[in-house]
């Protein structure tokens, strides 16, 4: 596109030389842009530009665009103006006395400039600082009104909208996205009866037991702070001196271990409301309830070798990921799923419901699908909205209550106070992204930061003044479940939250051989950074009371003896109801993708075999996968018959570790050419080692035999992630690379030290 000349270069430089331009920069050396703007070009975004948010959402299923429309602002054909709306003549020089003279004072425009910007930034929350959200909409299966009165609940196909923020816990606001962490999963649903906030993790149980501990638990985990090191990483002595002497906390680090620490995508993992809740219907009467978000693209994880370069290679690697999804309509979904159980059940099982290092496995109360959720629009403004969103979990709405759960009646307190420092003030929920849908009346009066303007002389109840407005809703408002209570007053715990070590045993009992083997590898290299070792041996103390399968192959990777086992809490035997639970293996939600939104990088360089390219470009796009050409440099690429290709990577700028999969080309000449690169080696190793599918074509299996890849595996099996194939054979070749793509990974190839 021609660009007017305006863009060409800042135009309102021209103004700044000479006496008589400063006073008043001459007619035509302003910046107004030629109307109608250049349409088309990247340097022209506005509202409608597709490089702002997703455009637009598909209609009727996202009511918080209307909502935060009247806060909206576009620039396009305005003027420059100060906070107070007066139109700026320059933007570049300040206000000084003789061009060579000192900056006055009086230069009002500059002072508000540099005063609105020294106070850009607020406080990162203390945790969860870093994160990315979306917006979209939740749709009810069916109505379930048997249980709750909720509004979302309230009959089939009912629309709610929602914002979602996913973040990692530990790392600060602008630390590593793929960091060894627990991902929080925070859904705010807008309903017609105010804003309900599930405010969960990845993960659906917690370290600790009292929020009394919480402040203690963070302090563990944060950098330390003497020296503020280590930014976003729990592999240091002070977490694990605390973990090592709070048990409890046994479960939680089983999770934190396992792969379920290290998501491929915020797409690929499953939420937890983590508490029991209670549902409460129209007639008062309840039942518990935990909450489970399933992902559409079932669970899929990272291995540790590739999270730590990511990390490197792109530390915004889940925050573009979800973007990116997003822009390209291929919206992020998750099933809603309810575990729901009565006061009677729960006084039956083994453990406590109201117990957060505890879940209730499925294979006991199954999980009831109730409704999806879908992301459809990206956030305009990552500071208005997923900077300034405000969770909590006591922002509950008529028919969700709490339980006893003492964690949760902390977490009822903590987020609100959160706010008040973080956003400035009582009125936070004012800010437009935390304004409800349903519309607030209340007494509450003033504050910093005021927006609404309330009329009239009445802020207080009973009035007559105001005819006795706003009035009580009585039971069509929110009615706390009149859980009878008769207990003295104590500080304590019931017996079974001293039972730390079953269900951490039945989670390791349930994975897979890979997935225990990476448990293992999470540990020892968790333990093998202390600077302590008092704190190790303390902690392989408790593995033992998990499992001594466990303890013995950490001890052995940390060149250790095993200690005595720690003394159990619990002295009496518990009898689990299950001893394996396949639902909380990874693979037990393999999902639906495929391989769509999957990148798959296709090795290239001149005098490729340019047909198999292409065709297998084809096959990828249309399974929806992401196929991008990586070649040495960017640019063109001329394959064997003069055809010209266009790398989209360089093999430099995107590294291996940021493509799911592999494929090298066929070609004699752009197999030499490659074989001499050492990125090609890179390539091929990384691929290798995270157990991903290689599709080596033709020539290139010289590349392979050159790293010492063998397609028979040392146990003697096939290796089902390594295809070979003819460009000859090109359409069968792809059909079977998509189909072994689809598989994520491939854990035959998993060697514990890899093999290459
Ligand atoms: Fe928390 C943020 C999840 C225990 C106190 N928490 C926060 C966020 C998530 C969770 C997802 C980020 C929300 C957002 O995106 O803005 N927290 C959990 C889960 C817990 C949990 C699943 C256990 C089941 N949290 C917990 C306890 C306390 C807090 C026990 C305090 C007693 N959490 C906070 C907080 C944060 C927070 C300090 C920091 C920023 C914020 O709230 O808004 O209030």
């Amino acid at each position: 596109n021609e660009l007017s000349a305006s863009m060409r270069y800042n135009v309102n430089k021209a103004a700044e030389h000479g006496r008589d331009n400063a006073v008043s920069p001459p007619q035509g050396m302003t910046s107004e842009p030629a109307s109608p703007i250049v349409t088309g070009s990247t340097l022209s975004e506005t509202n409608a530009s597709a490089k702002v948010g997703s455009g637009v959402p598909p209609i009727g299923t996202n009511a918080t665009i209307q909502s935060l429309d009247r806060v909206r602002a576009d620039a396009t054909g305005q003027v420059l103006t100060t906070n107070q709306g007066v139109p700026i003549g320059d933007n570049q020089n300040s206000l000084k006395a003789g061009l060579r003279g000192p900056t006055l004072m009086e230069d009002f425009i500059l002072r508000e400039k540099i005063t609105h910007f020294d106070h850009e930034r607020i406080p990162e929350r203390i945790v969860h600082a870093r994160g990315s959200a979306a917006h979209g909409y939740f749709e009810a299966y069916k109505p379930l009104t048997e249980y709750t009165r909720a509004a979302p609940f309230k009959e089939a196909g009912k629309i709610t909208p929602v914002f979602v923020r996913f973040s990692t816990v530990a790392g600060e606001r602008g630390s590593t996205d793929t960091a060894r962490d627990v991902r929080g999963f925070a859904v705010k649903f807008y309903t017609d009866e105010g804003n309900w906030d599930l405010v969960g993790n990845n993960i659906p149980v917690f370290f600790i037991q009292d929020a009394m501990k919480f402040p203690d638990l963070v302090h563990a985990v944060k950098p330390e702070p003497n020296n503020a090191i280590p930014q976003a990483a729990s592999a240091h002595d002070t977490f694990w001196d605390f973990a090592s002497l709070m048990p409890e906390s046994t479960h939680m680090l089983m999770w934190a271990m396992s792969d379920r620490a290290l998501p491929r995508s915020y797409r690929m993992m499953q939420g937890f409301g983590v508490h029991s809740f209670r549902l409460v219907n129209e007639a008062g009467q309840s039942v518990f309830c935990k909450f489970h978000w399933k992902p559409k693209l079932g669970t899929h994880s990272l291995v540790w070798d590739e999270a730590v370069k990511i990390s490197g290679a792109d530390s915004d690697f889940h925050r573009r990921d979800l973007w990116e999804a997003i822009e390209a309509g291929e919206y992020p979904e998750w099933e809603l799923g309810l575990q729901i159980f009565t006061e009677e059940q729960a006084e039956s099982f083994s453990f406590d419901i109201l117990d957060s290092t505890k879940l209730i496995p499925e294979e006991l109360v199954p999980v009831m699908p109730v409704g999806r959720m879908v992301l459809n629009r990206n956030p305009d403004n990552f500071f208005a909205e997923t900077e300034q969103v405000a969770f909590c979990t006591a922002h509950v709405v008529p028919g969700i209550d709490f339980s006893n759960d003492p964690l949760l009646a902390g977490r009822n307190h903590s987020y609100v106070d959160t706010q008040i420092s973080r956003l400035g003030g009582a009125n936070f929920h004012e800010i437009p992204i935390n304004t409800p849908i349903a519309p607030v009346a209340n007494n509450q009066r003033d504050g910093h930061h005021r927006q609404t303007i309330n009329r009239g002389r009445v802020a207080y109840e009973p009035n007559s003044l105001g005819g006795g407005c706003p009035f009580q809703a009585g039971m069509k408002g929110f009615v706390s479940f009149p859980e009878p209570i008769h207990e003295d007053k104590v500080r304590g715990k019931p017996e079974k939250f001293a039972d730390h070590y079953t269900q951490a045993t039945l989670f390791f009992n349930s994975q897979t051989e890979a997935e225990k083997q990476h448990i293992i590898g999470g540990f020892r290299f968790e333990l093998s950074k202390l600077t302590v070792p008092a704190i190790r041996e303390r902690m392989l103390s408790s593995l033992m009371n998990v499992s001594m399968e466990l303890a013995t192959e950490v001890a052995d990777g940390l060149g250790m003896e095993l200690p005595e086992a720690m003394p159990k809490a619990l002295q009496i035997d518990v009898t689990p109801e299950i001893t394996v639970s396949p639902a909380l293996s990874l693979t037990a939600l393999p999902g639906e993708g495929g391989v769509r939104t999957r990148k798959i990088a296709i090795l290239v360089a001149n005098g490729v075999e340019g047909t198999s390219v292409q065709a297998l470009q084809t096959a990828l796009v249309d399974a929806g996968a992401v196929p991008l050409l990586v070649a040495p440099r960017l640019g063109k690429v001329t394959a064997a018959d003069g055809t010209v290709l266009e790398a989209q990577a360089s093999m430099e700028n995107t590294p291996p570790v940021l493509f799911d999969a592999m494929v090298l080309p066929d070609g004699e000449d752009a197999v030499a050419l490659l074989a001499r690169i050492g990125y090609t080696d890179e390539f091929i190793k990384n691929q290798y080692r995270h157990c991903k599918t290689i599709l080596v074509l033709g020539a290139s299996s010289k590349l392979t035999e050159k790293m010492g890849i063998n397609p028979t595996l040392p146990t003697g099996e096939t290796d089902p992630g390594l295809l070979f194939a003819d460009a000859s054979g090109i359409d069968a070749a792809a059909q079977q690379f998509i189909d072994a793509v689809s598989q994520h990974r491939h854990p035959a190839r998993d060697m514990d030290p890899p093999l290459i």
